[in-house]
């Protein structure tokens, strides 16, 4: 019942089960992985599919024609799909300041020629997203980035990115990934918020969406799903990074489900009756206490809970105690217009009301939480 098949569309990135563990204090705890080895692992737990950074495939192999030719023979063993690439513009020291919006005009130039490259590779494997997660466009110091000229940059290599992807004809968007510290002092596009009004100042704003990340908004003491839902509201929900994180400190990217559980439950019930058709993407780092075989159970255990919350979801709005209180909540009252069809607004000024006995009416929240909670324990349903 909980075991995942590719119809879920669960996918991780190469750099999730392939992290080694190197934190700012030690060493790694794991040896590297082989992409090669990921990918029959991924498709033997029933993932559907696995992304990368161009930079991911060379971990072991130092020949880069010989790295994508055996990821792609893999692939064709396994029948994983690639739904998702990205570009490394943070691991080189040469991006220390940045990639699109370094400083150093050199370097933004040579981002945006790693971006193309790996275009190129995307499409070539069948990618229709590409994700831009800018951890290094930021500063420690506001005397360090004149911030305007700094999104005057981001601008201008989304539009030169979306004019490259139109001219060749590849079918894919990109996908913002927020972000508010870590590794920068200070992110640019901070959060959902930030990233989607930065959308609309673009040439092709139709063709840029966001990819959130459970853990990026939660750091910032941000409610996830609230960021989720308004992403769904502009339609720019085009990828998402599933994992977990307690509460605000460093960038934990816990397991799905092993952070804020309450939260996870609501996303699920969220993505599942949102209408969010993407995969179900995994950005987690097995934790660096665990061996090379812990990975393949912390791998197997982010599509579990999925499917758990998934169930419990279901059986949450099923449950005709759920929906009574859901009624005695006015839940859906919410969905009807304020004012009706042909009113006008002199009708609504005409309108008596009784304030004093509105506002004594109560909407019965708590119960409807403490509903949530229960079958989320595992007690009702
Ligand atoms: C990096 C980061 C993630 C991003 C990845 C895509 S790389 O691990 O922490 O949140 O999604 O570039
Ligand atoms: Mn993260
Ligand atoms: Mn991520």
């Amino acid at each position: 019942m909980y075991t995942p098949t590719p119809e879920d569309r669960f996918t991780f990135g190469l750099w999730t089960v392939g992290w080694q563990a190197r934190d700012p204090f030690g060493d790694a705890t794991r040896a590297p992985l082989d992409p090669v080895e990921t990918v029959h692992r991924l498709a033997g737990l029933g993932a559907y599919g696995v992304t990368f950074h161009d930079d991911d495939l060379l971990a072991v192999e130092s020949d880069r024609a010989k790295a994508i030719e055996s990821f792609k023979k893999a692939l064709s063993e396994t029948g994983l799909k690639v739904p998702m690439a990205t570009t490394n513009l943070f691991t080189h020291p040469v991006f220390k300041d940045g990639g699109f919006t370094s400083n150093d005009r050199d370097v933004r130039r040579y981002a945006l020629r790693k971006v193309m490259r790996n275009l190129d590779l995307a499409a070539e494997l069948g990618a229709t997203t590409y994700v831009c997660w800018g951890g290094r466009e930021g500063s420690e110091s506001d005397a360090a980035k004149d911030v305007r000229a700094a999104l005057d940059r981001y601008k201008e290599a989304l539009d030169l990115l979306c004019q490259y992807v139109i001219d060749k004809g590849y079918d894919i968007r990109f996908a913002l990934e927020p972000k508010p510290n870590e590794p920068r002092g200070d992110i640019l596009l901070p959060t959902i918020g930030h990233a989607l009004a930065f959308i609309n100042g673009l040439e092709h704003p139709e063709r840029v969406g966001l990819n959130p990340e459970v853990g990026h908004e939660q750091m910032a003491g941000l409610n996830f799903v609230h960021g989720i839902a308004q992403a769904l509201w502009h339609g720019k929900l085009f990828h998402i990074d599933l994992n977990g994180q307690n509460g605000i400190k460093y960038d934990q990217d816990l397991i799905f489900g092993h952070g804020d559980l309450k939260s996870a439950f609501f996303l699920v019930d969220l993505l599942e009756n949102g209408g969010y058709e993407g995969p179900r993407h995994f950005d987690y780092k097995p934790l660096r206490t665990d061996d090379s075989e812990d990975v393949w159970a912390s791998a197997a255990a982010n599509m579990r809970t999925y499917l758990i919350l998934k169930e419990k979801s279901k059986a949450f709005r099923a449950d005709p105690e759920v929906q009574e209180a859901l009624a005695a909540s006015r839940v859906a009252e919410l969905a009807q217009p304020t004012l009706a069809e042909g009113e006008s607004l002199d009708d609504l000024i005409a309108e008596s009301f009784d304030v004093e006995a509105a506002a004594e009416r109560g909407f019965h929240f708590t119960r409807l939480n403490q509903l949530a909670l229960e079958h989320l324990l595992g007690v009702r349903g």
